[in-house]
């Protein structure tokens, strides 16, 4: 056992061969993007690779200023129609993730797009030998986030990195690509002073955990939610931080646990849901900004921050399933990969 553990505390070595890999291979994708007039641009992942999906897409529009969106293989491979409308004029640029490569959904998908015609295919993975980098026109692999934990940690990281490295390539956002350099050191600096207080939150029985985060961080927290659910059986759920009002709020009492991924720029309007929930009996744990229970180093810009959210609750859900008795390496009724009957 101890697999998840040890892969969860070396993860930033994988996202230093993301931010390399990206660097290496920048002109050939920038000049993937440049070569066609895209009028859509679609993310495509499942499970956790479905959630990093819908973080890089909201990132992408951000940074890249093009409509972007994010939806799950599964969804892509049933309903190409409202996937990528055939009626749109002009290529789409799909981006497919997968730490494996191999899930069927996500392949099948790629491989009806293509057989098509409705443009061109980018893969990121961490297996560059699988069926999805073969039938993809570009690939960008992280081997160094290869892992033997069923559930995604140092892999979606790894690929998270890329997919925000390769973002800010296209948008020529030199100052912030150079900035992440400063990643690794910073992840491996929260680890170590913050790591004792994930063990110690994740001692307490949360009966529920919302995981809240906004804008690309509310990809991240989905997958966060998924995480807990997946290695420790608690079940989580994810919110943008205002949407946790029109509803979900109900759900909250003693022994409800409020994660809250602050964002800088809009944290004024943030706190307070955490504060609401507080008052409901429910306990937070804040990350990111300065009065945070978990500060982030504030040399690292806002939209870097990302990454920096995932070791550490990573971390929380691995010491939740543990102080449940639960072996996270094992998680229950999950294999590594999903491949459907059929699938050759
Ligand atoms: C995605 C996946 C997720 C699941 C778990 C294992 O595979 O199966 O659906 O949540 O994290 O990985 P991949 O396409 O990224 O290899």
């Amino acid at each position: 056992m101890q697999y998840t553990y040890r892969e969860i505390l070396t993860q930033t070595e994988a996202w230093q061969q993301a931010l390399e890999k990206v660097q290496a291979q920048a002109s050939s994708l920038q000049a993937l993007w440049q070569d066609r007039p895209f009028r859509g641009v679609l993310f495509v992942g499942c499970g956790s690779t479905y959630y990093l999906a819908r973080a890089a897409a909201a990132f992408f529009r951000a940074h890249v200023g093009h409509m972007a969106l994010a939806l799950p293989g599964g969804e892509v491979m049933l309903y190409p129609d409202s996937a990528y409308p055939n009626r749109v004029p002009g290529p789409t640029l799909l981006v497919a993730i997968s730490r494996s490569g191999t899930t069927t959904e996500t392949v099948r998908a790629v491989e009806a797009f293509l057989r098509a015609d409705r443009g061109t295919v980018l893969a990121f993975t961490n297996h560059p030998e699988s069926p999805l980098a073969q039938l993809a026109h570009a690939v960008v692999s992280i081997e160094a986030g290869q892992e033997q934990s069923v559930v995604q940690t140092r892999s979606f990281a790894s690929m998270y990195v890329a997919t925000t490295a390769w973002t800010l390539t296209l948008a020529g956002k030199s100052d912030l690509l150079q900035a992440m350099a400063h990643l690794p050191a910073a992840g491996q600096d929260l680890l170590a002073r913050y790591e004792e207080t994930m063990r110690s939150l994740a001692g307490q029985a949360w009966s529920l955990v919302f995981v809240l985060g906004s804008d690309f961080r509310h990809g991240l927290a989905q997958e966060i939610a998924l995480k807990l659910q997946e290695t420790s059986l608690t079940p989580a759920l994810a919110y943008p931080f205002l949407d946790f009002r029109h509803g979900p709020k109900s759900l909250v009492e003693p022994g409800v646990l409020v994660v809250g991924m602050l964002s800088p720029s809009q944290q004024g309007w943030e706190r307070p849901v955490l504060h609401e929930a507080a008052s409901m009996g429910a306990h937070t744990l804040a990350l990111g900004p300065a009065g945070a229970d978990v500060v982030f180093p504030q040399a690292v810009p806002e939209p870097l921050q990302g990454v920096l959210y995932l070791p550490l609750l990573q971390l929380l859900a691995y010491y939740r399933a543990l102080a449940k008795g639960l072996n996270p390496d094992r998680p229950r009724n999950l294999t590594a990969v999903v491949r459907l009957e059929g699938d050759g």
